[in-house]
């Protein structure tokens, strides 16, 4: 099997050819079959001369991130040897949409692919590229990954990456996969020089499993910038970390956008994040969401079967934003046939507490088109960073709510003129109870209180700025909805 289009992405077209060697002294006519996931071929070859080699090629495009199984047969009766006659199980890793350096680890040596390495703690294990074999099938993809021997002394190996050009005009990130033989801990970093002396911030620290797992970080803080991805093996070891099928992906960003999304791998997009709950958003195609194909591909969506009440937030990568105009705006396309479930639409600036935007609700049938914004940045800050949140609560209805293609540009979308002085409402954590105190007002805003299970418990309109005390609630978790855009304020409050 050769594998001339690899790393393999999604969108792009790639080709994969198996190659019938005939090493016997007549000519042959070969039956071979071919299997791609879970799909099997039987083909049968044209003549394979005496000495010769037939090459079939199999074109495809790949539609979602995944582990791909490829595996290859050919079926001579008489043939003494048989199992020389069978391609070995052979995953291969189909990367996000966009990537622009993925790594395998499968057809290269570290140094040559321009990664370096530091054995700091001057041991004889560190990190290198390792087999895959019977015994030890510790690979991801392919036959090889990059991984780092233990010395039970103590471990200080890292791993950097090649430079990543971390772009202004496109949306940054990187992810891997990481395992352990049995437990060991990995941390990883963002350097800005391809050495550890460089360390700018530790995003990962984690004692790993034997298990695979998927990791993504966001680059969008360094925009602009080059960076590193350091990966350091600490701590005394019970045997390997391995690391593979690393990528830098990063989405070009067209006009004014600022961020945007197509959510086209079928899995939580690399940067972002679900917090609160866990598996409510998932990414898929549109006959998986149950939903109709809005006919750009895959999207993301919640699962509103779960039980009444659970609630997830979907959260964007913090991206930096040299605001031009002084404000952003966000656009997506949205789906919600029925029910009592919803989103409410945060976001926040230079990690501030989340904001509460808006809420949407149904969309009577068809696929709608939510606008936001402006959200005005703050004036002394010409560098934000920003990050939105969509907070979805279930109904346990069968219709799910999507997602798809998410943007945030600088600027309007729409033709809005905002107060100069905005409204502004603070909210306090009052003894049995919530504190409102309400600056700016110009028009009425209205003020809903939900528990954590969803549920509406405290309705009022406010039409002039002052302090309020909304009283008489049991201890708990509270959410509060504000209609209109305000500034600065606190959403989920404790009740004690
Ligand atoms: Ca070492
Ligand atoms: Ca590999
Ligand atoms: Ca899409
Ligand atoms: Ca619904």
């Amino acid at each position: 099997m050769v594998f001339p289009s690899h790393p393999y992405i999604i969108a792009q077209q790639d080709t994969l050819i198996y190659r019938v060697h005939n090493f016997g002294n007549y000519d042959e006519e070969i039956p071979a079959t071919i299997r791609f996931r879970n799909n099997y071929w039987d083909i049968m070859t044209s003549t394979v001369q005496r000495k010769g080699h037939y090459d079939y090629y199999y074109t495809f495009t790949p539609t979602r991130e995944e582990l791909v199984i490829l595996q290859f047969w050919t079926n001579l009766q008489n043939d003494a040897i048989r199992i020389n006659d069978t391609f070995p199980v052979h995953p291969i890793y189909i990367f996000p949409k966009y990537t622009t350096y993925g790594e395998d680890f499968d057809f290269t040596t570290l140094s040559s692919a321009g990664w370096s390495v530091f054995n700091l703690d001057g041991d004889g294990g560190t990190w290198a590229i390792y087999t895959h074999y019977a015994s030890s099938p510790y690979i991801h993809s392919g036959w090889y990954t990059a991984g780092c021997y233990r010395d039970t002394a103590g471990n200080n190996d890292w791993l950097i990456s090649p430079a990543i050009n971390v772009s202004a005009g496109a949306v940054n990130s990187f992810g891997f996969y990481a395992r352990a033989l049995t437990e060991d801990s990995l941390e990883v970093w963002i350097l800005s020089q391809p050495n550890p002396d460089s360390v700018i911030e530790m995003v990962f620290a984690k004692r790993l499993t034997g298990l695979y797992t998927r990791y993504t970080f966001s680059l969008d803080k360094f925009r602009g910038q080059t960076a590193y991805v350091g990966f350091r093996m600490v701590g005394p070891g019970n045997g390997y970390v391995f690391v593979d099928d690393y990528f830098v992906r990063q989405v070009p960003l067209t006009e004014n956008r600022v961020l945007w999304e197509e959510f086209e791998e079928g899995l939580i997009p690399p940067g972002w994040s679900e917090i609160f709950g866990s598996g409510l958003w998932l990414g898929g195609t549109p006959s998986e969401a149950g939903v109709p194909d809005n006919g750009t591909g895959a999207l993301i969506y919640f699962n509103s079967s779960a039980p009444a009440g659970s609630y997830s937030g979907f959260v964007s990568p913090e991206f930096r934003v040299n605001s031009q105009s002084g404000c952003i705006s966000y656009k997506f396309n949205y789906y919600n046939y029925d029910g009592n479930d919803s989103v409410q639409i945060y976001y926040r600036i230079n990690g501030s507490d989340w904001i509460y935007h808006g809420t949407i609700t149904t969309t009577n049938g068809a696929w709608g088109t939510i606008i936001g914004g402006p959200v005005y940045l703050p004036q002394n800050k010409a560098i934000c960073d920003i990050q939105f949140s969509l907070l979805a609560f279930s109904d346990r209805g069968g219709s799910n709510i999507a997602v798809d293609n998410f943007e945030v540009v600088d600027g309007t979308l729409l033709d809005v003129t905002e107060p100069a002085a905005k409204p502004e409402i603070k909210i306090l954590e009052s003894r049995g109870g919530i504190g409102l105190r309400v600056d700016n007002l110009k028009k009425g805003v209205n003020v809903q209180v939900y528990d954590a299970m969803g549920r509406k418990v405290r309705e009022l309109n406010l039409d002039k700025s002052g302090e309020y005390v909304i009283g008489d609630l049991p201890r708990g978790i509270y959410f509060v909805s504000i209609s209109c855009d305000v500034k600065k304020g606190k959403r989920v409050i404790v009740v004690k």
